[in-house]
């Protein structure tokens, strides 16, 4: 058979022209050229495709119907692999604007070493110490900006302070989750970036003693920790936790896990996680406040994504993106949760249509046109869960809520926001107004976070141009002989100084202006670090 066909195919070829075989050969030739760039064209753009299909994979992980729920239990018993894990290095500020924020940095740090050493705060006014919880905040909170803008002198004589004069034995209460994200978090982050070994013993030291919090009959923990007796409590003016405040201490927690090999720290705060999760929730938005006797909500809180509600949301994302994605009911839960925020808080005043945040008042009913300053963190949460294979309209949302909140510090002569913004829904000429009472700005981040979040994502430069407006609101109103102050109101050409510089003054809002004006947008790449809610850069794990 096969030789009556060889024969039959020569028989047609010998009676072929030549020019109709030079035809043959010319498309063998074409057909075999073709044959081959496509084959290296294929090569070249596998390692994309590689990397478009994890990105998919990671959206189809983010359903939230169709994937089951990755069994909790199963998740907190995971092996802690060990992993190698890069650290990053630090070369200093590359340009006039960084160069300015350093010398912002070192003239908060001079003021608050010479008039408040080893205390919480510096009085920047009166030249006089404060403190809140006796633990050195500005020093410990500080301590990492210092590193990441390649201040070794600063950072040394931080560093020798913390190993020879930070203890956390006196007989002293303290905020549990305050303590977490400013001196756990901070020290965490420490010893990821020198590995010097001191940072984690103060950490593990400090962790064992926190987890006193955990021990309510619900295991949702209590505001208060004596870090001294190892006791805790509910504060004195309520029975009641904050739920925000218990819902961002796990990126810590898991750290210290993982830095030092005993699951307990993780355990017990993702077991938090995971109980929220289980509560009835509108369209995944909580009240603000939670019983740690019953675990359960107070039904009637406000529902918000400002104070004492804000972090709830931003740990969910992160701390899905910590542990590698995957645990999929953190992600389900953000991602109901920002359905929540479009359905029931984002509103658009009038007349401009500017968008913004509102909250539920009151048995989670009543609609209150009110955004804390708090509440701009979102757009860089957005964005990050954007880039992280998340739906298009959460970048919507979140470019023009980041303009909203842009606009609250460019209302204002001071260029400074202030704590709370108003809006109006029905008015022919204002969009936004500020109450006096709320009037003041502590020279809070949350803004310039969003930025740098919103910058390094897109590489859009505008984000360094706003920043850089507000940089110099901080420089021209803030800035006093000893350091930098809060101030009583921003809607004043001369604001009354609250003579408070706070310590995440120094750890947040000048490390993301710093990092807002590098050269270099991934200095801290995003897709190697979670970042605690004190701007503290944790690394992130397989799982
Ligand atoms: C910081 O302590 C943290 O960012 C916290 O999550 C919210 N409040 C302040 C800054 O505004």
């Amino acid at each position: 058979m096969d030789n009556t066909v060889c024969g039959f195919c020569r028989m047609r070829w010998n009676q072929l022209s030549r020019l109709q075989r030079s035809l043959v050969y010319g498309l063998v030739v074409v057909v075999a050229t073709i044959f081959v760039l496509l084959y290296t064209s294929r090569m070249a753009v596998s390692a994309d495709k590689i990397r478009k299909k994890v990105e998919q994979d990671s959206r189809n992980n983010s359903s939230l119907v169709i994937e089951p729920a990755v069994d909790a239990a199963q998740v907190k018993k995971t092996v802690i692999e060990s992993e190698i894990i890069e650290r990053p290095i630090f070369t200093g500020p590359s340009n006039a604007r960084q160069f300015a924020v350093v010398e912002s940095f070192k003239h908060a740090w001079r003021g608050y070493k010479a008039h408040a050493w080893g205390h919480d705060n510096l009085k920047p006014v009166s030249g006089a110490p404060h403190d809140w919880f006796s633990l050195g905040l500005t020093i410990v909170d500080g301590l990492d900006t210092a590193y990441i803008m390649g201040l070794m002198e600063e950072f040394e004589e931080g560093r020798q302070w913390i190993k020879t004069e930070l203890v956390f034995t006196k007989n002293k209460d303290v905020n549990f989750f305050e303590v977490t994200i400013r001196v756990l978090g901070a020290l965490l982050t420490n010893y990821h970036f020198t590995q010097d070994p001191m940072f984690l013993e103060k950490a593990k030291d400090l962790g064992e003693r926190l987890m006193a919090a955990f021990s309510s009959p619900s295991g949702i923990p209590y505001s208060d920790v004596n870090l001294g007796t190892r006791t805790a409590h509910a504060p004195e003016w309520s029975h009641f936790s904050t739920t925000a405040e218990v819902t961002t201490v796990q990126l810590e927690f898991r750290e210290l896990s993982r830095a030092t090999n005993n699951p307990a720290f993780e355990d017990a705060a993702a077991a938090v996680s995971e109980k929220i999760h289980q509560l009835p929730k509108k369209h995944g938005l909580v009240p603000i406040f939670i019983n740690p006797n019953t675990g359960h909500f107070l039904p009637h809180a406000t529902i918000t994504l400002g104070a004492r509600g804000d972090s709830y949301y931003e740990y969910l994302l992160k701390q899905w993106l910590q542990t590698g994605k995957t645990i999929n009911y953190l992600l389900d839960d953000y991602m109901t949760a920002i359905e929540g925020v479009r359905e029931y808080l984002a509103k658009r005043s009038s007349p401009n249509k500017r968008l913004f945040i509102g909250e539920l008042a009151s048995g989670s009913e009543a609609f209150n046109p009110k955004m804390d300053h708090l509440t701009c963190f979102l757009p860089g949460t957005l964005a990050l869960g954007h880039a992280n294979g998340l739906p298009d309209w959460h970048m919507t949302l979140a470019e023009q809520l980041l303009y909203t909140c842009y606009l609250t510090y460019a209302a204002h002569p001071t260029f400074l926001a202030p704590e709370i913004t108003h809006f109006n829904m029905a008015s022919p000429t204002d969009d936004m107004y500020t109450k006096t009472a709320d009037a003041h700005s502590l020279l809070r981040p949350e803004f310039v976070e969003s930025l740098w979040y919103m910058y390094q994502l897109t590489g859009n430069s505008t984000y360094q141009e706003w920043g850089w407006q507000i940089y110099q609101g901080l420089e021209k109103y803030a800035r006093v002989e000893n350091g930098y102050t809060s101030l009583n109101n921003v809607k004043s050409e001369k604001p009354i100084p609250r003579d408070m510089m706070e310590s995440f003054f120094l750890s947040e809002t000048l490390k993301y202006l710093y990092l807002l004006f590098a050269d270099d947008r991934f200095i801290i790449d995003l897709s190697k670090y979670v970042i605690n809610s004190e701007a503290h850069p944790l690394p992130i794990h397989k799982n």
